[in-house]
């Protein structure tokens, strides 16, 4: 009881549910906005249909509100109502900042000039204008993780028993966390034991690279080696791998917290970033693990990333996931994975690796070019479909003619999607361009 009267007395205007009269939708829909990160693209695109109970004149009165509210008003439309008692129909427009939005519907909610306000759902209005990054410091904003594999929450983690091991996961994530567009990459010193399990992973990779891994990855992989950035006996930091990929293919990296929900994690690769992990897999599986650490990120992804064809490869699937649906999504993190994750490519007769999570894993590896699983050709609108799992080998793989070839399958693919405008990444600006095809 207390609660209750202390709440609605310090903060009479500022409660989210009980007395807002909003309806049920209104409410979810008002959740949603409030969860939604805060950034300067934050502007709502809203409908509202008002019901005016005396005449038009009073319409007037209630833009001015909208005005006050700090409400741009796009669009202006009114009919006759057909209800008994009521004149009119008015829908409005409006560009406005989330919170404001719904303290405006409460305000005119009390006005005694309106019947009602109905606040159309925004993506009614609006498929145009999903929130997404629209900047690389957007991405501030892209770090929201997936509760799966977690040492502290997964029982079968290697690391779920190990008190210490935990508590080095947690203070590597904090500094993930922490980090802000701009800001220096964060130098993580190693402890013997994570170098350890990095110079087992870096010396079996070593071994099966020549005969299994596609030649790019080669090619990067020599010069990484040549430049000393993948020594065997030292885990590289962020940010010498990170000025490697700038002056390569103008890739960066920034640091994430661990594994990220596939569409934050995918809309980082439109603005070449990488969302890196920085903590190392647990010492007793060197040579798999299903969450992605950053022996998997170094070894597994950033050779290619260095590779200008495949870096652009990345991006495009970074750039149609803007904006994308949940199921397109879902398609495209399914390509991701039979493609960079665990992709195979032709070699003349041969077939190579070029899949992250295979030059990562050495038992994988071997299992995926074995006659044990089965090859299909790379092809997106049935790769698209495919059902895979994260916790084991898989059993199927997809095999690319070449980078050059998946990209145009993959381009025009892309242009069966639905969303109703396109992209384009400026360089300079660092920026997204929006360009309406409707
Ligand atoms: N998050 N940190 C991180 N690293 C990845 O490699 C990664 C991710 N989230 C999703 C993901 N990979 C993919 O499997 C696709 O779902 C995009
Ligand atoms: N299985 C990979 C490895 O052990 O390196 C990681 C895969 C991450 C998606
Ligand atoms: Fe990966």
């Amino acid at each position: 009881k207390a609660e209750a009267s202390s709440d609605s007395d310090e903060k009479p205007d500022d409660d989210d549910d009980d007395d807002s009269g909003l309806t049920e939708e209104e409410v979810v829909l008002a959740k949603t906005i409030a969860e939604s990160p805060e950034t300067e693209h934050s502007v709502q695109k809203a409908a509202l249909v008002l019901r005016l109970r005396e005449g038009i004149g009073s319409l007037g009165r209630i833009l001015k509100t909208i005005e006050n509210f700090k409400g741009i008003i796009t669009h202006v439309e009114s009919r006759p109502s057909k209800k008994e008692g009521l004149q009119f129909e008015v829908l409005v427009k409006i560009d406005m900042n989330r919170q404001s939005l719904l303290q405006l519907i409460r305000n005119l909610r009390q006005s005694s000039a309106l019947d009602g306000v109905t606040l159309l759902a925004d993506n009614s209005v609006s498929i145009k204008d999903p929130w997404f990054p629209r900047h690389a410091s957007d991405l501030d904003n892209c770090n929201h993780l997936m509760t799966k594999y977690e040492p502290d929450l997964d029982m079968s983690h290697p690391g779920f028993a190990d008190k210490e091991y935990r508590a080095r996961r947690k203070v590597i994530a904090e500094i993930a966390f922490a980090y802000k567009y701009g800001d220096p990459m964060p130098n993580i010193p190693y402890t013997e034991t994570e170098n350890e399990t990095w110079s087992r992973v870096f010396n079996t990779v070593l071994d099966l690279v020549p005969k299994h891994a596609c030649i790019e990855y080669q090619r990067v992989f020599k010069k990484l080696q040549e430049e000393r950035i993948f020594e065997s006996h030292r885990i590289p930091q962020l940010q010498e791998i990170s000025d490697f990929l700038k002056r390569n293919t103008g890739f960066t990296l920034r640091p994430a917290a661990g594994l990220l929900t596939a569409r934050d994690f995918l809309s980082s690769l439109a603005f070449r970033v990488f969302q890196s992990t920085q903590y190392v897999r647990h010492i007793n599986s060197p040579y798999h693990t299903p969450e992605p650490d950053c022996i998997h990120e170094l070894l597994g992804h950033m050779p290619l990333l260095a590779d200008p064809s495949f870096a652009q490869f990345s991006q495009e699937i970074g750039l149609a996931s803007l904006g994308a649906s949940d199921e397109e999504i879902e398609k495209l993190s399914t390509i991701y994975w039979f493609t960079i994750e665990f992709g195979l490519c032709k070699e003349g007769p041969e077939v190579k690796a070029y899949g992250a999570g295979l030059l990562s894993a050495y038992g994988e590896l071997l299992h995926a070019l074995s006659d044990k699983c089965e090859h299909r050709p790379f092809d997106p609108s049935t790769t698209a479909l495919q059902k895979y799992q994260d916790q084991e080998y898989q059993p199927i793989y997809y095999v690319a003619e070449s980078f050059e070839d998946a990209k145009e399958k993959f381009r025009r693919w892309v242009a069966t999607m639905s969303r109703p405008f396109e992209v384009r990444y400026n360089p300079h600006t660092q920026r997204v361009e929006v360009l309406d095809s409707v």
